[in-house]
């Protein structure tokens, strides 16, 4: 049966995560507010009863509802046999995915330090300092773990040979910085290799290859998590 995926229509976010594990290992979904619409979307999450997920992305597999996307792909990888077959390496993955959730939180607070609610030319100022900090101690902080972590085995992926949640999520990471600090991630190649390796490994993942090349594939844009304003790459 189809899992179905619940995320914003308009933005590759957090959803980008979840369909990029399914797409790679061809687990069958469909992105429910992309055939129908944003109010679908919101409509569905207020008829939820009991214990509902605080905000999108969240997962509806038959009776299961699933928030919060580190635990969506924990979930998805260990339902469909994805993972390293050992609890505490599996925790291990769910930690990196943890950390990468909080990293995506970061990102997004450096075009809204101030509140999510305001617009980006409300906090323009706040934006410019935090990019700043975050340029010189966030992203290589998180990098460099992020680096030591595939590195542990060898590469390219952080189990080594065997592609998991983790890795589908790094690439999203290293393109959406890609993306977002286009001057800044330039001055820093060759930094964090074994991450660069990994970001070339992951579109080899075959069905992946097929999906990255279809209009399926959202590009980011102004609205998502990974925005590029040039003020916020200054070097
Ligand atoms: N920690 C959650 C964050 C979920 C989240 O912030 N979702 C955003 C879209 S990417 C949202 O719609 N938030 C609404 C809100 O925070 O009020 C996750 O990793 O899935």
């Amino acid at each position: 049966m189809s899992i179905e995926l619940w995320y914003w229509p308009q933005i590759p976010g957090r959803g980008e995560f979840v369909r990029l594990f399914c797409e790679a290992f061809e687990i069958d979904y469909t992105d429910m507010a992309r055939e129908q619409n944003a109010d679908a979307l919101v409509e569905h999450m207020h008829a939820m009863e009991g214990i509902r997920p605080f905000a999108p992305p969240y997962i509806v597999d038959d009776e299961v509802v699933i928030g919060q996307t580190a635990l969506i792909l924990q979930y998805l990888s260990d339902k469909e046999g994805h993972g390293s077959g050992e609890m505490e390496l599996d925790l291990q993955l769910l930690q990196l995915q943890i950390d990468i959730a909080d990293f995506v939180e970061e990102v997004h607070s450096v075009h809204h330090p101030i509140a999510s609610g305001l617009y980006y030319a409300d906090q323009m100022e706040a934006a410019f300092d935090k990019a700043q900090h975050f340029r010189a101690d966030r992203i290589p902080k998180y990098l460099i773990h992020f680096d030591n972590a595939i590195a542990a085995r060898g590469g390219p992926f952080v189990l080594g040979q065997q592609p998991t949640h983790v890795d589908t999520s790094l690439f999203q990471v290293m393109e959406g910085l890609d993306y977002a600090f286009p001057n800044y991630m330039k001055q820093m190649q060759g930094s964090w290799p074994h991450l660069e390796g990994l970001q070339g490994a992951v579109p080899e993942i075959e069905p992946l290859a097929d999906y990255l090349a279809s209009e399926n594939r959202m590009e980011f844009n102004e609205d998502g998590i990974f925005r590029h304003y040039e003020e916020l790459d200054e070097q």
